[in-house]
């Protein structure tokens, strides 16, 4: 079986420093996430970012500053920002920051409800704009799904030219308002996706390791962080990312599965071809 990709998801746009106190705001508070998590193994650093005051924003200056903060840290991490940003957030906003021409960046392919009355807007216009947009630039996209019907837009979009072969999938579970975290569940998504492929999975609350575990088994890759979950079991909130990615290590060698290094997860994710 191909290497562990560990990503972490350090930061996130919805989670707060009220669900978990190291959740981080700052640059520095993003640097001290990032590097944590790269030290314990990550080798892909999913990337939000907030103001100073917690409010997520996809400020291109805001991106870079960062950006350049964490490549000062961690030199040959793979940063991936999202351009999912926050519910609500325009198009505009939320493409910034793939015009700093990051190695990877999200491209979230389909629309879902989002807990309450939040919907996460991603009409089929705005994932070919995203796409377009990527391929020009030369960014990898890793295709966010949020549910089984959001592969198959991938799918029909990779036809089209819109996203390029070799697709990389996130499997997304557990949104309230997308697939649930079920075993059953992540088999028929793998099952969904090309033999070319290769994919991870976020588990959301309280699956992440279990969602983990299972990717492990199946050749898939792991994707851990306060984004999706903020806590290392029931009442215990983690102390850091990488506290959560240590955590993933020990299960994979438990598994005998080993981790890649960045330049690993670079040859298995094809960037730079
Ligand atoms: N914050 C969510 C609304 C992504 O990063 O591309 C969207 C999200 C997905 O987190
Ligand atoms: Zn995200």
């Amino acid at each position: 079986m191909e290497k562990l990709i560990i990503s972490a998801a350090i930061c996130g746009a919805e989670v707060t420093k009220e669900h978990n106190p190291s959740v981080p705001y700052t640059v520095e508070e993003i640097v001290r996430e990032a590097k944590g998590a790269y030290e314990n193994g990550a080798s892909i650093i999913h990337l939000h970012v907030r103001d100073d005051n917690g409010a997520p924003t996809q400020d291109i200056n805001r991106f870079r500053e960062c950006m350049d903060a964490i490549k000062l840290a961690c030199p040959d991490v793979i940063i991936q920002p999202s351009t999912g940003g926050a519910v609500g957030m325009s198009n505009l906003e939320r493409i910034q920051p793939v015009n700093l021409s990051p190695e990877m960046a999200t491209l979230d392919c389909g629309t879902c409800n989002f807990g309450g009355d939040d919907i996460f807007v991603n009409t089929e216009n705005t994932i070919k704009e995203f796409g377009q947009k990527m391929i020009e630039l030369g960014v990898k996209p890793e295709i966010e799904v949020f549910d089984k019907g959001m592969i198959d837009m991938a799918l029909r979009l990779n036809k089209k030219g819109y996203i390029k072969d070799n697709m990389h999938f996130n499997f997304v579970m557990g949104v309230n308002g997308g697939i649930n975290a079920t075993y059953r569940d992540l088999i028929f998504m793998k099952e969904s996706i090309p033999q070319s492929s290769t994919f991870t999975v976020s588990g959301i609350g309280k699956v992440q390791f279990e969602m983990v575990a299972l990717s492990i088994l199946l050749g898939g890759h792991a994707r851990v962080g306060f984004e999706d979950n903020v806590y290392m079991e029931k009442g215990m909130p983690a102390i850091s990312n990488g506290q959560l990615v240590a955590r993933v290590v020990k299960i994979a060698n438990s598994l005998q599965r080993e981790i890649a290094s960045p330049k690993e997860a670079r040859q298995i994710l094809g960037l730079g071809d």
